[in-house]
């Protein structure tokens, strides 16, 4: 063992090790647990950046204890790599997407080695290669078949200047990002999957996600959102026509003095045929396309269509007004306006004054006053005719029944939840496995004909646009159905398809005569996922989406993907910025930095080090290009190496809350490295370590050992129930610290010393493997590390011989004293009041009682 802890050599002897015995390759193998283990694979940009290192470090170190258990580990890496960047790129350096793509994944990969993360990289996968997407492509046949896709007219950013088609994240304040024109939305005909048919399933399952965080649960119940209510009917006065609305309230239905639509609503636009104002109002509405969450805040604005509806149960007419706060995709777009007790309702009723009525009164006997606001909460009819005096909840049965036998309405669960558009416009992405024949429509791609390949030597012209879209040799072909000329599909999936099994294909990723195979039933689920919680909605629920799709193919035989998730934090930095003559912010890297700080460690000045130049401090944020703030791992590794790297993100804070980077922190856990490493040295130095006899060891080694499996309790449940790797890592330096207290090279303490160290370095192993397997051999073994199981407690080691008791005198601290743990009342009172300290504050005094509370304290009180 080298003298000096030398990272560099120490890493690449160590994963040269583990690349040898290829240590990290699993296959089934039923006699063992399995357990599958993965972090969310990433989108190779071409560098790790310390997001990816703490989300993969968590992954890395939770598969190694776990393997440490006898487990059979999975931990798997591949590359989510379609995806617009790698347009963006070609657009601006001329490298053809794939090329770029394929390089990125070679850097990426060298990085993640080097972080010598436990994965079976024989496994690896890239979504952007044809043995994977063939896979995607042949399943959404099986789902075409199955009447799960379908072809609709969605709208989509065009942009009128370049001629295409833009992604959200192309359209920067309302304009192209490349000709900065002003976007349209236009409307196309998209491939949608029906993830509908599943809403109720994906809802209901939430409850079996019990070791999800609460709030991504939370997060996945409301995008579903699920509503009961009631779908009814108005009639419109002077035609045949009837409007149908949504409602959760129908126990308000007397209380409806207008009906509103949405601008794309098919009665709105038949009024507005020959009505040039109301059109104009449409068009208006068309253009500014409002999110759903925006909808309460929003100014409401609106137009009557002239139209009268007819209500279903009074007969009375009220107007139809067309209003921008009615969404077109909800419901049935239309809504029965009730002002009294919707706010949005109430809000639009008073801008356009229309009446307001009052049919709910509180049940606990509050005034209520609907000229002031809507009063919302449920509560008795009142002005509601025969159903006066009824709670809400007995007023929707009654209404709901009563509808009913009228045949003007029906109760009905409505989602929010849209089906999922796949369609995207853009080039690099998998090919839509489609033919469109003027003669037979649309045709799936015959299955032998699999996988369409998209193209990889492509040229982008100036417009950013699709280059298959322009290639006959791509898109010209026949008719599988009549042989005659046809036209393939040009779109690509949206690439959360790719995302959406990926974890499942891990299991079988070499397979190429089936999407999955039996190999799937072994590791699926997925023991253990970790990622963003910027995912917590659409990959996750399009995960569990896919999983069940796939489960109804037959093709695994679980119900949902991820057993247990966590959601990391995020890595913040300080950031610097200084300001620029627009009043505008230049970000200043932090290392270029000089900070003077005070003793409460508070900022006083920062200044630009290479100018002096004052710069000001604006708090931490997360690591991010716009912020500047970013550190660059590479540097780090080399510096430090891969085991500070991750030693330090793990120690930063537990790993679902946000870890503050800091350099001296960083250092920090470089010098706890080098000093177990010179302990060891120190310690292996010092002698061989003979058999260890318990019986007849001082009490500061019994102490010592007692220390040693409590902490080695202590890291077990934070490493396995817990999931607190900073406290473990705390624990771990704590009792180095009280390890390098036994300097002696006695028979009996370098033994106790040689079963500390051995345990230390398995409990570090997980967080710090590679120093591990270095020391781990220069005590004596010559097994890999990686093979070793999890210690065990040596429970007699626990067991206390004596205990300290604190002493008070009328309460009050005044000394401390060990006694035996089986030592009697008696004895503890004698040994007490015997304390010298103990005896100046009791000995003039008489003494009224002395209490023992065994194995923590005795009180005297004296008068
Ligand atoms: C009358 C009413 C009275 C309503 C009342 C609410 C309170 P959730 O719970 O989100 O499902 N609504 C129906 N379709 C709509 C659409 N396309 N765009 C905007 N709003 C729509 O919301 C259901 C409620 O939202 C429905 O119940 C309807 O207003 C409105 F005191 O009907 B309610
Ligand atoms: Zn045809």
């Amino acid at each position: 063992m080298q003298e000096q802890y030398n990272h560099s050599t120490v890493e690449a002897e160590v994963q040269a090790f583990w690349d040898q015995q290829d240590a990290f390759a699993v296959t089934e193998d039923e006699s063992k647990e399995k357990y599958y283990c993965l972090s969310m694979f990433p989108y190779p940009s071409g560098k790790l950046h310390m997001g990816h290192v703490r989300n993969y470090t968590i992954g890395d170190v939770i598969s190694r204890f776990q393997r440490m258990q006898g487990k059979n580990v999975l931990q798997p890496m591949g590359w989510d790599s379609f995806g617009l960047p790698a347009e963006n790129a070609a657009i601006k350096n001329n490298v053809p997407p794939a090329a770029w793509t394929d390089q990125n994944i070679e850097d990426m990969r060298g990085q993640l080695k080097k972080m010598g993360f436990a994965y079976d990289w024989s496994r690896e996968l890239a979504t952007c290669k044809p043995d994977y997407y063939r896979w995607e492509q042949w399943f959404f046949l099986r789902l075409f078949e199955k009447g799960l896709v379908y072809r609709k007219k969605a709208t989509v950013n065009w942009d009128p200047v370049d001629n295409t088609v833009l992604a959200n994240e192309q359209v920067i304040d309302g304009r192209g990002w490349r000709s900065g024109a002003l976007v349209e939305q236009r409307e196309i005909d998209q491939w949608f999957l029906k993830i509908t048919a599943y809403a109720d399933e994906l809802l209901t399952d939430v409850q079996k996600l019990e070791e999800w965080p609460t709030q991504v649960r939370t997060m996945q119940e409301n995008w579903i959102g699920r509503s009961e209510g009631v779908e009814l009917e108005f009639g419109i006065e002077e035609s045949e026509e009837v409007l149908s609305v949504f409602t959760t309230r129908p126990d308000t239905l007397m209380g409806v003095t207008y009906v509103a639509v949405a601008a794309q609503h098919p009665l709105a636009l038949a009024a507005a045929e020959n009505n040039p104002a109301l059109t104009e109002f449409i068009d208006s509405c068309k253009n500014a396309k409002t999110a759903e969450a925006d909808l309460a805040t929003m100014e409401k604005r609106g137009m009557p269509t002239g139209k009268y509806a007819i209500h279903p149960l009074t007969g009375e007419t009220v107007p139809v007004w067309v209003a921008n706060f009615v969404l077109m995709s909800y419901g049935s777009g239309a809504v029965m306006a009730v002002p009294g007790h919707d706010e949005r309702d109430w809000e639009f009723a008073q801008t356009y004054g229309l009446p307001i009525k009052q049919v709910i009164t509180a049940d606990h006997g509050d005034v209520v006053d609907v000229s002031e606001a809507a009063f919302t909460e449920k509560g008795r009819l009142l002005n509601s005719g025969g159903f006066d005096g009824l709670t809400s909840e007995e007023a929707f049965d009654a209404i709901a029944e009563l509808l009913k036998s009228e045949g003007k309405g029906r109760k009905t669960i409505n989602y929010r939840l849209r089906d999922w558009g796949v369609s995207r416009q853009r080039y690099w992405g998998c090919p839509i496995p489609i033919i469109y024949c003027d003669e037979c429509g649309a045709v799936p791609v015959p299955d032998d004909q699999l996988p369409v390949e998209l193209p990889t030597e492509v040229v982008f012209d100036e417009s950013g646009s699709s280059p298959i879209k322009q290639m006959p040799e791509f898109y010209e072909t026949s008719c599988p159905k009549c042989q005659g000329a046809a036209r393939r599909e040009t779109d690509t999936f949206d690439t959360f398809f790719e995302s959406s099994w990926y974890y499942a294909r891990f299991t079988g990723p070499d397979n190429d005569q089936s999407m999955l195979d039996q190999r799937a039933d072994y590791w699926l689920p997925v023991d253990q996922y970790i990622g963003g919680i910027e995912h917590a909605v659409l990959h996750l629920l399009y995960a569990r989406f896919f999983h069940k799709l796939m489960r109804d193919e037959g093709l695994v035989d679980s119900d949902e993907p991820f057993t247990k998730l966590l959601t990391q934090g995020m890595v913040l930095c300080d950031t610097y910025y200084t300001e620029n003559d627009k009043g505008g912010q230049n970000w200043i890297a932090p290392k270029d930095v000089s900070v003077e700080r005070d003793s409460r460690g508070q900022i006083v000045k920062s200044t630009i080090t290479a100018t002096g130049e004052e710069v000001t401090s604006a708090g931490m944020s997360k690591m991010s290009k716009s912020k500047n703030n970013g550190v660059d791992p590479q540097q780090l590794i080399e510096t430090y190496g891969a085991d500070t790297l991750r030693v330090f993100s793990m120690f930063a804070a537990p790993p679902d809350q946000s870890m503050e980077w800091s350099d001296t922190g960083v250092e920090g856990a470089n010098r706890f490295l080098k000093r177990v490493w010179r302990m060891v040295q120190e310690h292996v130095s010092s002698g061989p370590a003979l058999e260890l006899d318990k019986a007849s060891l001082s009490d500061e080694l019994k102490a010592l050992r007692q220390k040693l499996y409590q902490t080695l309790n202590k890291v077990t449940d934070d490493m396995s129930r817990r999931y607190t790797f900073n406290t473990a890592i705390a624990a771990n330096m704590e009792l180095i610290n009280e390890i390098a207290k036994f300097k002696d090279s006695d028979a009996a303490t370098i033994s106790v010393r040689q079963e500390a160290l051995e345990i230390a370095v398995l409990m570090l192993a997980p967080i710090a493997p590679h120093i591990c397997q270095v020391m781990w051999e220069a005590l004596g073994h010559d097994d890999a590390l990686i093979q070793h199981s999890w210690p065990e407690v040596d429970e007699q080691a626990l067991v206390q011989s004596s205990v300290q008791l604190m002493i008070q005198v009328n309460g009050k601290l005044r000394g401390k004293i060990d006694v035996d743990v089986d030592a009697d009342d008696e004895t503890v009172k004698a040994l007490a009041q015997a304390n010298d300290n103990v005896q100046r504050f009791i000995e003039d005094k008489a003494i009224r009682k002395v209490i023992v509370v065994k194995g923590r304290l005795v009180n005297i009180v004296v008068g």
